[in-house]
């Protein structure tokens, strides 16, 4: 099967809530030598921003788009552990990653974190609903180089500003970077509350953080 087709399969599949066919595409991808990566970014991830066009215009209700992420992440799930590593003795730089208190929204910041990982990054998960604290904490004791926040709800991207907040207070502002995205946030917002970087995708998040880092 060409690679256009299990992309076009991929989509299809978290437009459908189809879990046996997002399964069924990931194998082939995997059997067939597709980069998993491009199935991830130009399949299933192009399928849930089109859920969420539809769930904006009302015309899909919120048990779809539950079940939509579902399917997507069981795909990247099983595509996780076939993407090809930078390898590298050393990791580039440390970042700390998680989404912002009160959000459960992570299928992005997962994305973001998967190619960091690959990309040579040390990757710290923090997952989603993280308090400002968490993320000061962890940057300390794994002394982090960048921390990333991800937001999707105008309601939970003040946290960001209350991590800048934090880190200031800690001392760490400055020598730790720190980088927003998701789709409540834009690069106004980032001036706003003083965050160094912010990236529009997950491939913007890999090239940002090589510039906060100086990584080559
Ligand atoms: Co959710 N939801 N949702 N949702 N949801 C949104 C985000 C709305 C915009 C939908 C809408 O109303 N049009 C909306 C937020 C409105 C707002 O505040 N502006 C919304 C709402 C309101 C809610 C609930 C409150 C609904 C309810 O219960 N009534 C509830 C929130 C509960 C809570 O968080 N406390 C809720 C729940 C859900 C789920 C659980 C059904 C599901 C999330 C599942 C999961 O993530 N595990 C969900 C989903 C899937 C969405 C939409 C449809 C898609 C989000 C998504 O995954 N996009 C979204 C609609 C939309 O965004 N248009 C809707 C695909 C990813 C790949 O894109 O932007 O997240 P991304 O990430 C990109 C990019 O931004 C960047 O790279 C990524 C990869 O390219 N990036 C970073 C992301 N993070 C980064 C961090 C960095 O440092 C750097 C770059």
């Amino acid at each position: 099967m060409s690679k256009d087709a299990l992309l076009a399969r991929a989509y299809e599949s978290v437009l459908a809530g189809d879990e046996d066919e997002a399964l069924a595409v990931a194998e082939a991808t995997i059997a067939e030598g597709v980069d998993p990566l491009d199935v991830i970014s130009e399949g299933f991830s192009r399928g849930m921003t089109r859920v969420g066009q539809l769930f904006a215009d009302e015309e899909i209700s919120l048990p779809e788009v539950i079940v939509a992420a579902d399917v997507m992440q069981l795909g990247m799930s099983r595509l996780e552990e076939h993407i090809p590593r930078a390898q590298r003795p050393e990791p580039l730089a440390t970042v700390v990653i998680g989404t912002a208190e009160g959000d459960v929204h992570d299928i992005g910041k997962r994305i973001v974190a998967t190619m960091l990982s690959v990309n040579g990054f040390k990757v710290i998960d923090l997952g989603r609903d993280v308090p400002a604290g968490s993320f000061v904490d962890a940057a300390t004791s794994n002394e982090a180089d960048i921390v990333g926040c991800s937001a999707l709800m105008t309601s939970t991207m003040i946290g960001m500003r209350t991590i800048e907040e934090a880190l200031l207070t800690a001392g760490l502002k400055g020598r730790v970077k720190t980088m927003i995205g998701g789709a409540a946030t834009t690069q106004e917002y980032a001036d706003k509350i003083g965050a160094d970087a912010y990236a529009e995708n997950a491939n913007d998040a890999v090239a940002v953080a090589r510039e906060l880092t100086g990584a080559r």
